[in-house]
């Protein structure tokens, strides 16, 4: 009997690393039939470019100014000679419109009155709230 037991282990072992062969192929097989998905084609559009134009709100420029939370705004306004400049009070509380050389002063402006200035003469025209020494612009003609 002790001649066939090595002849059944053989058997066993071939058996085995035959099993083990199939189940290596199994696995190779496995990964190599994995369908690859194929690439969707995107089907979103194209994001459209915007149409609006960004406004360019340019705060140099204009004839008006806005006195508007204790400041000037814009804070340097830039006009040709000829230009009547407004100043609108939207505080709630009383500013002047005065320049320091004297070249105009709105006197008291109450809350949401107005003034205006026609500037005839190039020149950078410093200004500030007689009231609120702490708000001052400027305004430059050419
Ligand atoms: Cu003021």
């Amino acid at each position: 009997m002790q001649k066939t037991y090595p002849f059944i282990t053989t058997k066993v072992w071939l058996c085995l690393l035959a099993a083990g062969l199939l189940v290596l192929l199994a696995a190779c097989g496995g990964s190599t039939t994995t369908t690859a998905s194929p690439t969707n084609t995107p089907t979103t559009v194209p994001t459209n470019t915007p149409t609006t134009a960004p406004t360019n709100t340019p705060t140099s420029t204009g004839n008006s100014v806005t006195i508007m939370n204790f400041a000037f705004s814009p804070l340097t306004l830039t006009v040709k000679t000829g230009t009547k400049v407004t100043w609108t009070n939207k505080d709630t509380v009383t500013h002047t419109v005065t320049a320091d050389q004297g070249a105009f002063n709105s006197g008291l402006l109450p809350s949401g009155n107005s003034f205006s200035f026609t500037f005839t003469q190039a020149g950078t025209y410093s200004y500030h709230s007689n009231i609120h020494h702490s708000m001052m612009a400027t305004t430059v003609v050419h």
